[in-house]
């Protein structure tokens, strides 16, 4: 439908990649309805606005993960409760797939606790992961960490959507949550990525202690990027007992509302996804993130290792917000 494509040449015209850090904080910091408002005449010109595209995350390879990003259960850095598990056979993703699609889900993301994707049988069952749930109609999302040119190329070869790979914040606030890699490596995957023809997703999180300056930073890295990601990722901290990030106070959910907002007019016809953290939230401040500009979320009790709303909760929500999960063939459209 028109609505998805920019209204006008005028409004693909309004897509920047030159946003500097005094624009972002010039936008992020305004009054809230102005802030809102702006966001509402960003996301009307690119999207429909009562629709929010259905996501299910699987986790395929959970735990033991060699990096000590602060906020995660999966590092094998800390002690948590999650249980390490090997990778899931073919069937069982599809199963989860199919189970998805039957929830509304039009979107699958498929993630792994690795530092970078294993060559071998193991990557062969990922890429059979891929085209089965490309042939069940839905979009294929996978986050495996860093990879290699060969691997983008077979990823994209086996028909997958979008590759997951989050900035997470600042590049000066980058060394205080995670010390195994470097930003630099972030960017060089995304780099990969997006040569590879997959489309990128591509985000953060807010919550981890960083300032608002460290969010205009963020913003501009994400938005910057050209193309920008077709997919941006807003997480607020789910904070896991036994991780460094366990006693962090919890963010300000209206601070979730501007982060979402300010990406949406900063990458306005990007998918801006309201993704960890909504069980925190009440429906109120989820409606917020909605008129802020977030039309995508992850459905389904689990993220890929912690909680997240039920699938009736989030039903009873969108009825009383007289909003709808995105069709098939709108979500579609969105990566024509
Ligand atoms: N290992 C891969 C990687 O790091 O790219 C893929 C999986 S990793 C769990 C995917 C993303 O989940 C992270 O980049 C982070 O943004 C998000 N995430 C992980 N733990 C989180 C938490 N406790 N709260 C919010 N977001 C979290
Ligand atoms: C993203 O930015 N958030 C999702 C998805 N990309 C892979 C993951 C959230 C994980 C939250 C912690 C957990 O459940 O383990
Ligand atoms: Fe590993 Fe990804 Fe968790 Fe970092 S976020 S510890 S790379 S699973």
């Amino acid at each position: 439908m028109d609505t998805l494509k920019p209204a006008t040449p005028a409004a693909a015209a309004t897509l920047r990649h030159d946003w500097t850090l005094s624009e972002i904080e010039a936008i992020y910091s305004q009054a809230l309805p102005d802030l809102i408002f702006q966001a509402q005449v960003a996301h009307r010109a690119h999207h429909r606005t009562n629709e929010v595209q259905g996501c299910v995350l699987l986790s395929i390879k959970t735990g033991g993960c060699p990096e000590d990003c602060a906020y995660c259960p999966q590092s094998a850095h800390y002690k948590t409760d999650v249980d390490r598990q090997g990778l899931l056979s073919v069937e069982a993703t599809l199963a989860a797939a199919q189970n998805a699609k039957a929830q509304g889900a039009t979107r699958f993301c498929m993630g792994a606790a690795w530092s970078d994707i294993p060559q071998g049988e193991q990557f062969e069952r990922v890429l059979d992961m891929v085209r089965g749930v490309r042939a069940l109609g839905l979009e294929a999302c996978c986050t495996l960490g860093m990879l290699t040119d060969e691997q983008a190329a077979a990823l994209a070869q086996a028909g997958l959507t979008a590759y997951n790979h989050n900035l997470d914040t600042s590049a000066e606030f980058y060394g205080e949550i995670i010390s195994t890699r470097t930003y630099q490596d972030r960017l060089r995957t995304l780099d990969r990525v997006r040569r590879s023809g997959v489309t990128v997703c591509c985000g953060g999180i807010i919550g981890m202690g960083e300032s608002r300056q460290e969010r205009y930073r963020l913003l501009r890295e994400l938005s910057t990027l050209n193309p920008h990601p077709e997919s941006v990722p807003v997480n607020m901290l789910v904070r896991v007992a036994g991780t460094p990030l366990a006693d962090q106070r919890a963010e300000d959910p209206l601070e979730l509302v501007r982060m979402i907002a300010a990406a949406r007019i900063l990458m306005p016809r990007s998918m801006v996804r309201l993704s960890a953290g909504r069980l925190s939230l009440s429906d109120e401040a989820q409606a917020l993130c909605f008129l802020a500009g977030a039309n995508s979320i992850f459905m389904g009790d689990k993220l890929l290792t912690t909680p997240n709303p039920e699938v009736n909760d989030d039903r009873r929500l969108f009825d009383k917000l007289g909003m709808r999960l995105m069709p098939a063939e709108a979500a579609d459209q969105v990566h024509a």
